[in-house]
């Protein structure tokens, strides 16, 4: 903590901005650039202007920053802190500039220069600070937050290098370092009197009946902020990320003078390897201390923050649960609970059962995943070196829960054996427990903690994620929004349900033409990029058939590329059936470890090698997989997509988000009854949906069938057909075997059912191919769609976060 130099007497609202004229805003860049960037016009590059142009916009987030910030401590209001290891955030340039209604203004005035917007907005890197789903959740809710006016603070942390970059080599991925920071970042504000030390190791002393923790060191956790502006500038919030900075005693000075440079930084490097890197798992490997330590760090300095806060303006901590709530985004920062009780019971004189009170009452918990691998568990001895004082804490809740139920024989327990289950943990002390979907949710009842929903009835609740619309629909899709404002009238950017007054259009014929122009420019557009970037050409007359998310199994890219090898073989047989031209666009990463997913790459890769250069099949099919998808490609991709693949094995995508920005820019979903793929049919028909494929119920029963697989594959000829083209080595002519793993995975255990799903995702896409030979009647489908999805705007998402877990109010 600094000294204050607070000036009383200048007042903020003083020094406000005058209006965002673009006179003004002409002066404001030009004076950014000399005077921020230091460049001068004539010398300026691409990113001097980017510079420039973020500093402009950024300076008119700071008014309604401040003016929210005011409100909420002037009215004492009850604020959320959300935890989150991850904020897959993607670029802000467009996204300020929108929200701010400052975009038209800066087209004119870069126009003025002869400077394009899209051009420098496009050099922006996209801040990849987290994994896939849930760390872009983390972001459209932050932007919905503000939206809505909720008071609210982002914790996470400031990963000098976000997610890996990916690249092919011989349709192989390679793995390099993302360096989002290299060249600086515009939009934070570094504050170093908001620091906090955080400990870790040492051991607990008993002091006159008192637990005392003495860690072995301590590393400094130090706030950056970015202002996150709702649409309208009518609210702001922060998101604070915390870079690991080593303390200075850790520097030996003397050590480095005689000459062990080396030797004399290792501990200022250990210090800061908290905040070095985003972990590419997207499931857990188990034992990683790194990982455990980061995600105390991200918890320990955001609830001494909170705590800090709270006591500058209260002083009976009992109250915390009436102004603070804290949401945690998984169990990454389920050691909040623990955590906050250490710090209520050593630092301010609770006893043990009423700090667990206070935390509890605070504290929320959503779950994003069933899968057992993905369920974080640390083991005892880990917890013990890294945390022994968090480790007495929660033996004792274990004990408390034990005696909780009762004399059920087998109980439940947060310490199993010798593992700490941080599910449970996060269950414990939580007031609410939420699952992403109604079929999630009912399945965190049923399969992942139905002892504690009998104990806790009333804790777990539903909230269907969200997405927002100003990043998914009016940045990413400006020519489908004019049409929308054209037609509507403004405002469904923050009413979506508005977008309803679509369906009395969706039989006209003129409508149904200008609706099919947009698509068609949004084609175009991302053609056009690809071209550019990756020199691949499209054919834009063809039906974009994408599917873009993480590699996994349970996804169910190889049910996809199978089935297109199958599509491949059959237009070889029949040339002339009249087929729907069609492009295969995949988009995604694996996780550098998981070699099963980086095979099913491959593959892809192997196949667009053959199908792309078949000149009998190359104007009918083609398969495309740019690399390095992230938020950025999604932005160009989606608009332009006509059918989007959503064919989990039911039961296991939590919720999905990219399934509602497809169906949200008028793509249609072939998929399956699993996650929010249910809830989007139910919404927008289920004639307007490609449906397919086992049930959740379906999907436990099948898998209990011995050899479930073979008998699958020996019913579909077509499968037999494209697992005999993959061993006869079609697809790697130099190495016939290379998938030889894969094949023995679809024989011999084929956990994700891809064979049992085969003939009826054939079907499906036969009825895709039908509905599309109809132009008029596949364009009625896509506006019913558009039409139909307004219920999945995060802003409906964040009102029930705010009614249902958090008990907020909206300020607005
Ligand atoms: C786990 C771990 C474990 C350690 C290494 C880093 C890491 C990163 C992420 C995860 C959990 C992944 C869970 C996840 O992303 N779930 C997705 O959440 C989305 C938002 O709720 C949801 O739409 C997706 O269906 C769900 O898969």
């Amino acid at each position: 903590m600094s000294e204050s130099f607070a000036v009383p007497g200048i007042r903020s609202d003083d020094l406000s901005l005058p209006e965002p004229t673009p006179e003004h805003f002409r002066w404001s860049l030009l004076h950014h650039l000399q005077y921020t960037v230091g460049k001068s016009p004539e010398h300026a590059s691409k990113f001097d202007w980017r510079m420039a142009l973020s500093h402009a916009i950024r300076d008119r987030a700071v008014n309604p920053w401040f003016a929210s910030t005011r409100r909420t401590w002037a009215e004492d209001r009850k604020r959320v802190y959300y935890l989150s290891m991850e904020f897959l955030i993607g670029r802000l340039l467009e996204d300020l500039a929108i929200n701010l209604g400052l975009r038209d203004v800066v087209v004119e005035v870069l126009d003025g220069f002869g400077l394009s917007f899209a051009d420098i907005a496009e050099d922006e890197p996209d801040a990849a600070l987290g994994n896939g789903g849930l760390g872009r959740l983390a972001a459209c809710y932050l932007e919905s937050m503000a939206t809505v006016g909720c008071p609210a603070y982002g914790y996470g942390l400031r990963y000098e290098h976000g997610l890996f970059e990916q690249r092919f080599e011989h349709g192989r991925q390679i793995e390099t370092p993302e360096n989002w920071l290299a060249e600086g970042t515009p939009w934070d504000f570094t504050r170093p009197e908001s620091a906090y030390q955080v400990g870790f190791g040492g051991e607990v002393a008993e002091e006159d009946g008192h637990q005392l923790w003495r860690p072995r060191s301590r590393v400094l956790a130090a706030a950056h902020d970015t202002p996150v502006v709702g649409y309208g500038g009518r609210w702001a919030n922060t998101l604070r990320l915390w870079a690991a900075m080593p303390n200075a005693d850790l520097f030996d000075l003397a050590r480095f003078n005689s000459g062990e440079f080396a030797a004399a930084s290792e501990p200022e490097a250990l210090a800061r390897s908290l905040s070095r890197v985003l972990y590419p798992n997207d499931t857990t490997e188990g034992g990683k201390e790194l990982r455990l330590s980061q995600e105390y760090f991200l918890t320990s300095a955001s609830v001494q923050d909170i705590l800090r806060r709270y006591l500058a303006a209260h002083d009976d901590l009992t109250r915390l649960p009436e102004y603070v709530a804290i949401q945690m985004n998984d169990t990454h920062p389920a050691i909040a609970g623990p955590e906050l009780i250490r710090l209520l019971v050593d630092e301010h004189g609770f006893g043990f059962d009423a700090a667990v009170d206070v935390a509890t009452r605070v504290l929320g918990y959503t779950n994003h995943t069933l899968l057992p691998e993905a369920l974080e568990r640390w083991t005892v001895d880990l917890m013990r070196k890294v945390l022994p004082r968090h480790l007495q804490i929660i033996e004792r809740l274990d004990t408390q829960f034990v005696e909780l139920q009762g004399s059920r024989p087998d109980p439940v327990r947060l310490i199993g054996g010798d593992q700490v289950n941080m599910g449970d943990l996060a269950f414990a002390t939580s007031h609410r427990v939420n699952g992403v979907s109604a079929l999630h949710s009912e399945l965190v009842r049923k399969d992942l903690f139905p002892v504690h929903d009998e104990l806790h009835p009333d804790r777990i609740v539903n909230i269907t994620n969200g997405i927002t619309p100003r990043r998914w629909l009016r940045l990413a899709n400006p020519h489908l929004s004019r049409l929308i404002t054209d037609t509507i009238g403004e405002g469904w950017e923050t009413d979506l349900e508005r977008l309803r007054g679509l369906e009395q259009h969706a039989d006209d014929p003129a409508f149904q033409a200008a609706f099919g122009r947009t698509k068609h420019l949004a084609k175009e557009g991302f053609a056009g990029w690809l071209a550019d970037e990756h020199g691949i050409e499209l054919p834009t007359n063809a039906l974009f058939d994408a599917q873009v998310k993480r590699l996994h199994e349970y996804k169910r890219q190889l049910l996809n590329i199978l089935w297109t090898i199958a599509h491949w073989q059959r237009i070889k047989r029949d040339p002339g059936a009249g087929w729907v031209p069609r492009v295969k666009i995949f988009g995604g990463k694996a996780a550098p470890s998981y070699h099963t997913a980086k095979d099913i790459i491959r593959l892809i890769n192997d196949v667009g090698q053959v199908v792309n250069n078949d000149p009998e099949t190359r104007d009918l099919l083609r398969v495309v997989y740019p690399p390095n998808y992230g938020v950025s490609m999604a932005e160009k991709l989606i608009p332009a997509a006509d059918l989007s693949e959503q064919i989990s094995t039911a039961g296991m995508e939590a919720s999905g988000t990219g399934n509602m920005k497809f169906a949200l820019n008028g793509a249609l979903t072939i998929g399956t009854l699993d996650g929010a793929n249910i809830e989007i049919r139910e919404q927008v028909g289920p004639e307007n949906f490609f449906l397919f494929g086992l049930t959740a119920d379906e999907v436990a029963a099948r898998r209990a069938e011995p050899d479930h697989a073979r008998a699958a594959i020996e019913r579909s000829q077509p499968l037999q057909d494209v697992l005999q083209a993959i061993a006869e080595g079609t697809f790697s002519p130099d190495e016939t075997h290379r998938y030889g793993g894969l094949l023995d995975l679809m024989w011999n255990s084929d956990w994700f059912l891809v064979a049992s799903d085969f003939d009826a995702y054939d079907a499906a896409q036969g009825e895709v191919e039908r509905a599309y030979r109809d132009p008029q009647h596949w364009q009625r489908m896509a506006i019913l769609n558009v039409a139909r999805m307004g219920y999945f705007s995060s802003d409906r998402s964040i009102r029930e976060y705010m009614s249902e877990i958090w008990d907020i109010a909206p300020a607005l």
